[in-house]
């Protein structure tokens, strides 16, 4: 079978220890990071989704799949984060305020460190004030904001409007992504960019440093 299907596969079945077996043989094989994140763990992950949707699966099956997801994404950090490489400038990132959900986020991190950003990152369930606190604190270029739930969306309008009214509006950039948001959704509450996945995550970033 396909080396990434095989991926896929056992990371919809939750198997780590054989998505961490596959994945290093993946790198041995000199399969691109790139494909081996996108196509083998991404891939699975996305299937997961689908099935989580239909009813066809329930949480502790996806718990054990993201579980796995981790394992691969692991074994790749490496491969995307150059050493000594020069700051590009800092980036604040986390998954905001009720939202537990952090893979899409630390994808963001992880490719943000590969391209030379130093990354500060605030985790999940993070609210507005962390956010601003730890921006001004870290003299941040950018606050980089995930949501994956439709509800906790609107606290990215909060940060924005936090930010502001404490007079760091026009200094620290803020990029918003995760699969409910949108570029519309962006421009209403003020954002200055959306980034659709991780890699277009780091062009925004890139664009949006020398804006500042
Ligand atoms: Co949850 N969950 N979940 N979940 N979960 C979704 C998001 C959901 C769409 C599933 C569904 O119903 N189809 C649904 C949300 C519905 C909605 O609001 N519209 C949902 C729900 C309902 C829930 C709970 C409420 C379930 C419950 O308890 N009843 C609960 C909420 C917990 C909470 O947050 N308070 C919950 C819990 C969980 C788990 C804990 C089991 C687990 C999270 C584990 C973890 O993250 N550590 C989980 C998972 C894994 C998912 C799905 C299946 C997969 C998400 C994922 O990791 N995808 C998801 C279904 C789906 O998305 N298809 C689902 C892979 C990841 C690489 O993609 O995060 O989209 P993603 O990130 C992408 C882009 O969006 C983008 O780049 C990334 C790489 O391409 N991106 C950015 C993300 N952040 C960015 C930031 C940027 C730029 C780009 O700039 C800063």
């Amino acid at each position: 079978m396909d080396r990434l299907k095989e991926i896929s596969e056992h990371l919809q079945q939750g198997e780590d220890e054989k998505v961490s077996a596959l994945t290093k043989r993946a790198i041995e094989e000199k399969i691109p990071p790139k494909d081996i994140l996108n196509r083998g763990l991404i891939g699975g992950m996305n299937i997961i989704g689908e099935k989580y949707k239909a009813h066809e699966i329930f949480l502790p099956q996806v718990l054990l799949a993201a579980k796995a997801m981790y394992v691969g994404m692991d074994l790749l950090k490496p491969l995307f984060i150059k050493d000594g490489m020069p700051t590009m400038g800092k980036v604040v990132i986390g998954s905001v305020q009720g939202d537990l959900h952090d893979i899409g986020k630390n994808l963001v991190g992880i490719m943000l460190k590969g391209a030379g950003f130093e990354v500060v990152d605030l985790g999940n369930n993070v609210p507005p004030e962390k956010f601003v606190e730890t921006a001004r604190k870290e003299d941040a270029a950018v606050i980089g904001m995930s949501a994956l739930l439709t509800t906790t969306m609107l606290v990215m309008q909060r940060t924005v409007d936090l930010l502001k009214e404490e007079g760091l509006g026009g200094k620290t950039k803020i990029i918003i992504g995760g699969a409910p948001v949108s570029e519309e959704f962006a421009q209403r509450i003020g954002a200055d960019a959306y980034g659709y996945d991780s890699t277009n995550a780091v062009e925004c970033v890139k664009r949006l440093v020398k804006k500042t």
